[in-house]
């Protein structure tokens, strides 16, 4: 058992929702401080939670801040953590509760934002990419720990995929192995964030929000503890060339050898140059598939709620 209310601050129409057993989708933060790039962080992560409220369920964006687990923040501490950007914390499963006693500004990663919901009893969860296996990990050992979050942790996250900076193959592996299946809504393909098909196949594919709430009800029922991936490709009319998107990517990691980073950095750097480099593009594509998942998300939840 936990003893983490204490610790936790439930923004009040969030916690009206819980305690009417209403549909909340979770939001993650590390999106909006490291993912994009100001003012655009901040516009796209209150277009996600009008989204979320437009399809009946209640938003809840993560961060920790002012010494407090942050379950839903407002608009001025959205603006807050955007603008502040890098500078803020971001914050795995490790880092929780360093940020939290020190009262400094952290933004939840998947894995953190997975925690913070089960903490307050949110089951739905809708980012964008997740975190996974690194191309090269054979080596570096740089394995996400969104993965391992997955695993043990009864939240479910609809994302488009991971981006092919990881090695989408070596992270199908790793998710296999800890029983954390990989549904896709709508499709037979995994995405790969920017691109609807990576190459790889997801586990199950189910094509109503109703089926995947079944679906974690009966998991969780079972007590088949861990979280589900269901992966949501980014609508056609935003997909961005294969082409466009490897070239850049194949750049950025070689920049990324070049400088020598890793541990926590290499996401946050991988994410901006591969922006940087593909220009305005990848950024459009990247708002509209957060927007999309938001609103699957929110009708998992509500029809989970039901
Ligand atoms: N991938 C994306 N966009 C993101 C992230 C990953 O396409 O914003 C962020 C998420 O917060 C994810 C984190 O949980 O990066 C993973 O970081 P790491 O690889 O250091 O675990
Ligand atoms: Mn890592």
């Amino acid at each position: 058992m936990s003893n983490s209310a204490p610790y936790l601050d439930i923004q009040p129409a969030v916690a009206a929702a819980l305690a009417q057993q209403q549909a909340v989708v979770a939001l993650e933060s590390t999106i909006i401080s490291h993912g994009m790039p100001y003012p655009q962080n901040v516009e796209t992560a209150l277009q996600v939670e009008q989204a979320v409220t437009a399809r009946g369920a209640v938003p809840a964006t993560m961060a920790i801040m002012d010494g407090k687990l942050k379950i839903g923040l407002n608009a001025a501490e959205i603006e807050r953590l955007g603008q502040a950007g890098h500078a803020v914390i971001k914050c795995s499963r490790r880092d929780i509760p360093f940020v939290l006693n020190s009262g400094q500004l952290g933004a939840t990663t998947v894995a953190a934002t997975m925690i913070l919901a089960a903490q307050a009893g949110i089951s739905l969860f809708a980012t964008g990419g997740l975190g996974g296996v690194h191309r090269g990990a054979a080596t570096s050992f740089d394995v996400s720990a969104d993965l391992q979050e997955l695993a043990h942790t009864n939240v479910a996250v609809v994302c488009a995929g991971a981006k092919s900076i990881l090695d989408i193959g070596l992270t199908r592996e790793y998710l296999e192995t800890h029983g954390v299946p990989v549904v896709g809504y709508q499709c037979a393909a995994l995405p790969a964030f920017y691109v609807r098909d990576s190459g790889y196949q997801v586990d199950y594919q189910l094509d109503s929000a109703a089926d995947i709430a079944a679906l974690l009800k009966t998991k969780w029922d079972l007590a088949l503890n861990g979280g589900v991936i269901i992966g949501n490709p980014v609508p056609e009319q935003y997909a961005m060339p294969n082409t466009v998107i490897d070239a850049a990517i194949t750049q950025a990691l070689a920049e990324l050898d070049a400088q020598g980073i890793g541990g926590k950095e290499s996401t946050p750097f991988l994410l901006k140059r591969v922006a940087e480099i593909t220009g305005g593009d990848s950024l459009a594509t990247n708002i509209q598939l957060v927007l999309n998942n938001a609103r699957v998300a929110a009708d998992i939840a509500v029809a989970l709620a039901h």
